[in-house]
């Protein structure tokens, strides 16, 4: 195998969720899963499962308060203990009664300032945990015209985007997550990448952007959102899903392979880029999911997810850059698109076998698991949790 291929496969990282492990679901109904974790503890041990198996998902993003525990100290040890770190510590601002008009944007100062102190706790949580990353995402909006005004929601954003960036501690990063709408339908505050990059430039180094990719009006040529952002060394992570509709929450690269493999395709060109500020982005870039399995066993949809960004990455990495590039000054418009073709259309399901095979990985990480028994011993052990009860219900 080529060395510089497999070290690259070495090296990706994907981050789970905590909330993906628990019973969560649709705005409709959330089902039981038995075995579903029941608290953070239980997820973590999930996703140390995954890692086992794939080696590259080597960390668990938390959400506060829906994981929140009194010693975060024992937690990072638990976690440890099993092979995995703690990540991107995600403030929920978007559950209580208080923020039935918004959080950081909420007309009533008294409201914004109860979400600033939720979100200064949650800086105080990432010291504790040792995480990098602060991944922000707001429920904020209004439903009707007129309903409020939306110069000033902006600039009530900015002002608590700056207070949570000044505090955060050297050599951590803000991620702003944007979203077209939901739960809001008439205006979202951070409706798109364009109000997220200019909150972010304005407001300091340590703030990216963080791309989710359920958060765009169907169509949206994301790839191309990715390509900006990188030259501009603002993207900051990313929320992998898949959806059809709008933020549907299902396994990343079942609807839409093709884009997941163009978004890669800009982050390894990213990451070979001659340009250092690209380079480094995209070398710091958080890469995470954000699921809601409401019908899918819990870790086996995970390590579908997991396994599906290591395929697309490695296709991605087979672009034949020179032939490309070649094409692309040629104004070869069909041998360009073919060579982008040729590598998404080749099978790496092999080259991903040998390469676990080496690393003493399952060479099927999804049979391993389903023989591992993990699974009946979860639900043996858990049972099976009420959906709903102390449980994140997603959306
Ligand atoms: C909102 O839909 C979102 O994508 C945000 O990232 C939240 O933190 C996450 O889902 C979980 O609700
Ligand atoms: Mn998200």
């Amino acid at each position: 195998m080529n060395p510089d291929l497999f070290s690259a496969l070495s090296a990706q990282r994907i981050e789970t969720p905590s909330w993906g492990y628990g019973n969560s679901g649709t705005r409709f109904k959330t089902f039981s899963a038995p075995g579903a974790a029941r608290d953070i503890y239980e997820k973590v041990a999930d996703a140390a499962e995954v890692h086992r198996l794939t080696g590259i998902a080597p960390s668990v993003a938390l959400h506060i308060p829906w994981d929140e525990t009194g010693d975060y100290a024992e937690l990072r040890r638990f976690a440890e203990e099993r092979g995995v770190t703690l990540g991107a510590v995600n403030p929920n601002v978007f559950q209580d009664d208080a923020y039935r008009l918004g959080s950081i944007a909420h007309p009533d100062a008294a409201v914004r300032r109860q979400a600033l102190d939720h979100l200064l706790g949650c800086v105080e949580v990432m010291r504790q945990t040792g995480s990098r990353d602060l991944s922000l995402w707001f429920a904020d909006g209004t439903n009707y015209a007129g309903q409020d005004d939306l110069r000033a929601r902006k600039r009530r954003v900015r002002e608590a985007l700056q207070q949570v960036h000044d505090v955060l501690p050297a050599g951590s990063r803000m991620l702003v997550e944007y979203k077209l709408f939901e739960p809001a339908f008439y205006a979202t505050d951070l409706f798109d990448w364009g109000a997220a990059y200019a909150h972010c430039v304005a407001i300091g180094e340590k703030a990216q952007v963080l791309v989710d990719l359920g958060h765009h009006a169907q169509s949206v040529n994301i790839e191309q959102i990715v390509a900006f952002l990188l030259d501009e060394g603002r993207l900051g992570g990313f929320h992998f899903n898949a959806r059809r509709y709008a933020d549907d929450d299902l396994i990343v690269g079942t609807t839409n392979p093709f884009e997941l493999f163009c978004i890669y395709a800009e982050l390894v060109a990213a990451e070979q880029s001659r340009d250092p500020l690209t380079r480094t982005t995209a070398q710091n870039i958080a890469y995470m999911i954000d699921q809601s399995h409401n019908i899918e066993p819990k870790v086996e949809a995970m390590l579908q997810s997991v396994l599906n960004c290591q395929e697309a990455y490695a296709k991605a990495l087979l672009i034949d850059r020179d032939r490309l590039t070649a094409a692309q000054q040629a104004g070869d418009v069909l041998e360009a698109h073919r060579t982008l073709t040729d590598a998404f259309r080749s099978d790496v399901r092999p080259l991903l076998a040998e390469w676990r095979r080496a690393r003493g990985l399952p060479e099927d990480p999804i049979q391993a698991h389903r023989a591992s028994g993990h699974q009946q011993a979860a639900a043996q052990a858990r049972g099976t949790a009420a959906a709903g009860g102390g449980f994140p219900v997603k959306r």
